[in-house]
């Protein structure tokens, strides 16, 4: 049972406040770092100190394990969170932490390494009896045995790096003729991207939804899942837009994927805040994709419907807090969009520079998480996540009118953002329906 008094937030943007404003409620010191262009950013303003730990290139800063420890030890923290990005899956950092005597709030190392491998995460959950797609056991490194894999589940498969994530080392493939290639592009872009060619093989789920449940777990062998969330409007692999209940799951399937998850998380004696993503088909059968061992940028919508606060709750299983035994109870419609520094007219493409003016909408059910302000500049070295509006209302319609509502009141100058591409989404006839799947961004003409 150790008591943190001193919290080190090894992240920056949005997500470091939201991490300050938690240590405030639970009366922990805050310690922010930052790296030469985050001088002027709020986190810094926010906590209680702050420390630079280095040049802009992440690589220097906020990925540099010995800097980052090294303000730890100047500063007396007895805690770090990672929040999500940069250092939260590495399972390095999480051992570093742990060995300097500092409570890591995150997973084990042995947790990360376990669900940072893909094929090897697929396997686990495949013992534990979560459902997974048919397909290879493990790794395949031979064409022969991709041939052979590929005609027994039949076509279309996809071809998945085991060290991937973010469709990196990926290919779709429909007929035996594409699958040499495909099968050496992928290994040569995982081999490229992860320092890893391993590749393993799946049917390939054509237009499925990703729904991902929440899950805790505290040291005390209890594992909660907190309701699912659905993130099928992406980007190139990038979320845009996350909800929360589904729209496709019914009080049925909820409890069957909210048992699997928690079925899955119990067999590797999960600890702390994780999520674990599946596929669903147009079936309503579902299939384990991957597992984080991080909080998430999406967890907002979950903390609107069941009211619980999920950054207070990670740093309190991490003090050794055991979960509380009351009933988790849903409520309402959730959603959020991801406000981005990029131009939707121009390809998303990044538009980092200074904020001129900025107002956000407000009211009951508005909740903005965000670090910019008037005078800001957004660096262009980062994810270009500037802000996350998320609303709260008693049903989906009315979600959605609030967020319409909500981005009307919104202005941004000075640089481009995403609020007029989700002002269009909002009126959006797909959307609104509420029948869409992980292709419906890339199928609208922008
Ligand atoms: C799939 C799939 C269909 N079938 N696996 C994309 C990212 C990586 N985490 C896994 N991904 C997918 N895996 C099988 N067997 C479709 C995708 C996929 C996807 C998944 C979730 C959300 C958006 C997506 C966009 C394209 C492809």
């Amino acid at each position: 049972m150790s008591s943190i008094k001193k919290l080190l937030i090894s992240n920056r943007g949005e997500i470091a406040l939201r991490i300050i404003r938690a240590c405030r409620e639970l009366e922990i010191k805050t310690v922010a770092v930052y790296s030469e262009a985050d001088k002027e950013s709020l986190h810094v303003k926010f906590a209680d100190e702050a420390i630079c730990i280095g040049p802009a290139q992440s690589k220097e800063s906020y990925l540099n394990m010995s800097r980052i420890l090294s303000a730890a030890e100047v500063t007396n923290a007895d805690a770090i969170h990672p929040g999500y990005g940069f250092l939260s899956e590495n399972a390095k950092f999480s051992e570093i932490v742990t060995s300097h005597n500092m409570v890591f709030v995150g997973p084990s190392p042995e947790m990360i390494t376990a669900m940072g491998d893909k094929a090897l995460a697929k396997e686990t959950m495949k013992k534990a009896g979560v459902p997974i797609v048919p397909g290879s056991e493990g790794i395949i490194s031979k064409i022969d045995d991709a041939k052979k894999i590929a005609s027994e589940i039949g076509y279309p498969i996809i071809i998945k790096a085991t060290a991937g994530g973010g469709g990196r080392g990926m290919r779709v493939v429909t007929k035996e003729s594409d699958l040499e290639n495909a099968f050496n592009s992928a290994r040569g872009e995982a081999e490229s991207s992860f320092n890893n060619p391993e590749v393993y093989i799946e049917k390939f789920i054509v237009e499925p939804r990703h729904i991902e449940i929440q899950v805790m777990g505290d040291r005390f062998e209890n594992i909660i899942h907190l309701g699912e969330r659905d993130c099928s409007v992406q980007r190139r692999h990038q979320k845009l837009i996350e909800e929360s209940p589904s729209p496709a799951v019914d009080d049925e399937l909820r409890e069957k994927m909210g048992q699997a998850a928690i079925k899955g998380a119990k067999s590797v004696n999960y600890l702390g805040a994780g999520t674990v993503e599946f596929l669903l088909d147009k079936n309503k059968n579902f299939y384990f994709m991957e597992m984080n061992t991080r909080i998430q940028v999406e967890h907002p919508v979950t903390e609107f419907v069941t009211g619980l606060d999920l950054i207070k709750m990670q740093i309190q299983i991490a003090e050794g807090e055991k979960l509380s035994k009351k009933k988790i109870k849903t409520f309402g419609h959730a959603i959020e969009v991801r406000i981005n520094a990029e131009d939707p007219k121009n390809n998303f493409r990044p538009s980092p520079g200074k904020i001129t003016s900025v107002h956000f909408g407000g009211g009951p059910g508005v909740r903005v998480d965000s670090h910019i302000y008037s005078g800001y500049s957004v660096p262009p070295y980062y994810d270009s996540l500037i802000a996350k509006i998320i609303v709260h209302d008693l049903d989906r319609e009315a979600a959605i009118n609030k967020m319409c509502h909500t981005l009307e009141e919104c202005v941004i100058e000075g640089i481009a953002t995403t609020i007029p591409f989700h002002r269009s989404v909002m009126q959006n006839d797909i959307f609104k329906s509420g029948k869409f799947d992980t292709n419906f961004i890339d199928s609208l003409k922008i």
